[in-house]
């Protein structure tokens, strides 16, 4: 049973999902478990990626949280380097908010030579990127532009074309450590729009905010800074 039908199965039994997001970056290997202990109730994912890792980190993170954890483990890659089969799948992102064809096709096309022979599970990912209320490193390193909070049809519009090209999740970010995260009535309008499961991340960092996410329409909410900061407010 794979990682995608489960979560369609947990979402259809109405099983909110949460997933913690490791930047290997500014993870520390030797702090793995007392990661994963700190880790609140509710947890049911972990996300590994960033914007920028250096070669090798990933496999090294994935390979230290998976000692101390069953929860699945599902790369997030900012790039093709980030591959590796220690974890259990990968989010095969586009980022179809942006026209940067390097991050359309390009870094998909490099990733074929690992995941070609891989056993990851592969899942097609609409990428929408979201103006957060500050550059971030996605913006940065993608050089594409985020879509204002205000132009919702558009985040909807661009959400069903993914879904119409097959995507199998659409991911609306506002960043990480965004001052926004994405606004309850995206959240809402985006949902109402498309029939596969919804992620939203970027900027949430207390129990309030998830909430909110969670009631606006997200059915898999990814936090990161929170809790490399010590966990929710
Ligand atoms: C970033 O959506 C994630 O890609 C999480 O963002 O670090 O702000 O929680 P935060």
């Amino acid at each position: 049973n794979g990682l995608y039908s489960q979560l369609e199965a947990k979402l259809a039994s109405g099983e909110k999902q949460l997933a913690v997001l490791i930047d290997p970056d500014k993870f520390n290997d030797t702090e793995a478990e007392e990661f994963i202990k700190r880790l609140p109730e509710g947890v049911t994912h972990i996300f590994v990626g960033g914007s920028t890792v250096e070669d090798e980190k990933t496999a090294l993170s994935v390979t230290a949280v998976k000692k101390y954890t069953n929860l699945p483990v599902i790369l997030f890659p900012g790039s093709h380097t980030q591959i590796t089969d220690a974890a259990d799948g990968i989010l095969f992102l586009s980022l179809i908010s942006g026209r940067n064809p390097e991050y359309l096709i390009e870094q998909q096309v490099r990733s074929v030579q690992k995941l070609r022979d891989s056993k990851l599970e592969i899942i097609p990912t609409g990428y929408v990127l979201i103006d957060g209320g500050k550059e971030c490193a996605v913006q940065r390193v993608s050089n594409t532009r985020p879509i204002p909070q205000t132009e919702v049809e558009t985040v909807v519009h661009t959400s069903l074309a993914g879904q119409f090209s097959g995507k199998k999740l659409i991911y609306l970010e506002a960043g990480s450590g965004a001052l926004k995260p994405v606004s309850e009535e995206i959240v809402g309008e985006v949902k109402k729009a498309i029939n596969i499961p919804l992620i939203v991340g970027g900027g949430i960092r207390s129990r309030e905010q998830l909430e909110r996410a969670f009631k606006a329409g997200a059915d898999l909410v990814v936090i990161g800074t929170a809790f490399e900061n010590g966990g929710l407010n």
